[in-house]
């Protein structure tokens, strides 16, 4: 499913150019023939993300819920015959999902309209495959959004693009029939922040075969939801490679792209016949400096890592013992933001249609933790080698630190009293590019400096746990980076719930 999934996400990665980003936002970057590698870096440096995907970016947490037939068969993938009469919740409670996501720390919600099973979950008039013949009835997108707005919750969709039970699926009309879905959803549940496009498709190769007009279908978001992000089978949002919530220990948002797609953007056409592949998403390494060597363009493709918090992606009662635990959500939490990526975490609903007390429970638990570890900067009071101020955080806890300074470059601080710590935090400045390629952290024993943690990649956050140190006098070295850069938060902190 995932090489699938890769192919159809890769080749669709050619929107990123699509005519709605102007050349203006700089988050893309041609390569010269004859650019030398020097140009090369200093290009990639100076990449930056889109206005909705820098937006993105800072949400951090985000939410999936996979609900539809299969909650009810106990399947993963339906395949498309599913009887409407057996989509029933009990219980049905959109704003409870809503509640408890909030409680986790969620910004964003993101709902199954249709999984590949082809059952929409709003009374569509495009296939009698819905909602409205179900005994349930309720336009399940419509209940949601509502509670969301309620909320203040961000609200998206996952419009599966391949569909087992549409007769016109391998036709050129099941384009015309996708689009007829997806102009129903970005008109008529208000603000959509999030589109998800899987690339999965399971027809094997002797199945059916269908030609996406992904061009079409991104003009159509563009044109009534300026502001969404569209996800994994699109221009703005990539998936980071894995379905595991662990992201790559170097994690470039400036990743290679071929320049035959580039033309596109500048043409301000959208021209499918130049479509070509970026590569494999799944590879371990996707925007090192030997990968932009060989790029013809560059451009600003952030990770998603999506992961659930039960073995499946939908509900199955079998499963409730098999929850993610808040430790191993925690883990996940600095392995996939904390490695410069933003979380979609599936919380699917139950067959009551509500979030199942075993998931709530974790949920809740997983953000208190992430609370309590994360108010108590222990750099809060420290005096830095930095700041001309010494202050190293104004009233509002804010930071800015440029170093524009030769590397390797270190600076120090030391805190009024010696504090313990197992965990650091930092951020770049993504707005102004992702540049750091090498640092590590530090604490002074008796005159010796001990190296605590070392890392790659920062971009939008990295987070780093390391065995306990007690120290008042902390270091940090940039070894290396592609420019200068810009850091707007960081941190040492303690986590003692650590086993
Ligand atoms: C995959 C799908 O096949 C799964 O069912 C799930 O929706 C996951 C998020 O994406 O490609």
């Amino acid at each position: 499913m995932n090489t699938l999934k890769i192919t159809l996400g890769c080749f669709l990665f050619f929107s990123l150019f699509n005519a709605v980003q102007p050349a203006a936002q700089n988050n893309f970057a041609f390569i010269r023939p004859g650019d030398d590698s020097l140009a090369i870096i200093k290009k990639a440096a100076a990449v930056v993300p889109s206005k909705r995907q820098l937006e993105w970016q800072q949400w951090e947490r985000t939410g999936f819920l996979h609900f539809g037939v299969n909650t009810f068969t106990g399947k993963e993938w339906g395949d498309g015959k599913e009887n409407p009469a057996i989509f029933n919740p009990t219980d049905f409670d959109a704003e409870q999902w809503v509640r408890i996501a909030k409680k986790a720390g969620i910004e964003l919600l993101i709902i199954t309209a249709k999984h590949h099973d082809g059952f929409c979950l709003w009374p569509t008039a495009t296939t009698e495959h819905s909602v409205k013949n179900s005994p349930f009835k309720k336009d399940i997108v419509q209940e949601l959004s509502i509670a969301c707005k309620k909320a203040g919750m961000r609200f998206g969709f996952y419009l599966s693009p391949w569909d087992r039970n549409s007769p016109l699926y391998g036709t050129d009309q099941y384009n015309d029939f996708f689009v007829a879905q997806l102009t129903e959803l970005v008109t008529q549940y208000g603000k959509i922040d999030e589109v998800w496009f899987d690339g999965a498709n399971g027809e094997g190769p002797n199945g059916k075969k269908q030609h996406y007009d992904f061009p079409r279908y991104y003009e159509v978001i563009r044109q009534h939801q300026p502001k969404a992000v569209i996800a994994i089978s699109g221009p703005d949002v990539r998936w980071v490679g894995t379905e595991t919530g662990y992201g790559r220990d170097t994690e470039w948002s400036v990743v290679p792209v071929k320049a035959s797609s580039f033309t596109q953007i500048v043409s301000d056409k959208l021209h499918t016949t130049n479509l070509v592949a970026p590569g494999d998403m799944m590879e371990t390494d996707l925007g090192s400096r030997k990968k932009i060597q060989y790029a013809e363009a560059l451009a600003w493709y952030p990770a998603e890592t999506d992961v659930s918090i039960r073995p499946g992606w939908f509900y199955h009662e079998k499963e409730d013992s098999l929850v993610k635990s808040a430790d191993k959500l925690l883990d996940i939490y600095f392995n996939s933001i904390g490695k410069n990526g933003v979380l979609l975490l599936n919380i699917p609903p139950d067959k009551r249609g509500r979030i199942h007390e075993a998931d709530s429970a974790a949920l809740i638990q997983w953000n208190l933790k992430i609370k309590e570890i994360f108010s108590n900067n222990l750099l809060l009071h420290a005096r830095s080698s930095l700041k001309n101020t010494r202050r190293l955080f104004d009233d509002n806890y804010k930071t800015t630190i440029q170093i524009n300074h030769p590397l390797p470059y270190e600076f120090v601080f030391s805190t009024p009293q010696p504090v313990r710590t197992n965990i650091f935090m930092i951020q770049e400045d993504i707005s102004k590019g992702q540049k750091v390629e090498a640092f590590s952290v530090w604490v002074k024993k008796g005159t010796e400096w001990q190296k605590i943690t070392a890392a790659t990649t920062i971009g939008y956050k990295r987070i780093l746990e390391f065995d306990e140190v007690t120290g008042s006098e902390f270091k940090i070295i940039i070894e290396a980076a592609r420019g200068g850069i810009v850091l707007s938060q960081l941190g040492l902190y303690y986590n003692n719930t650590k086993k």
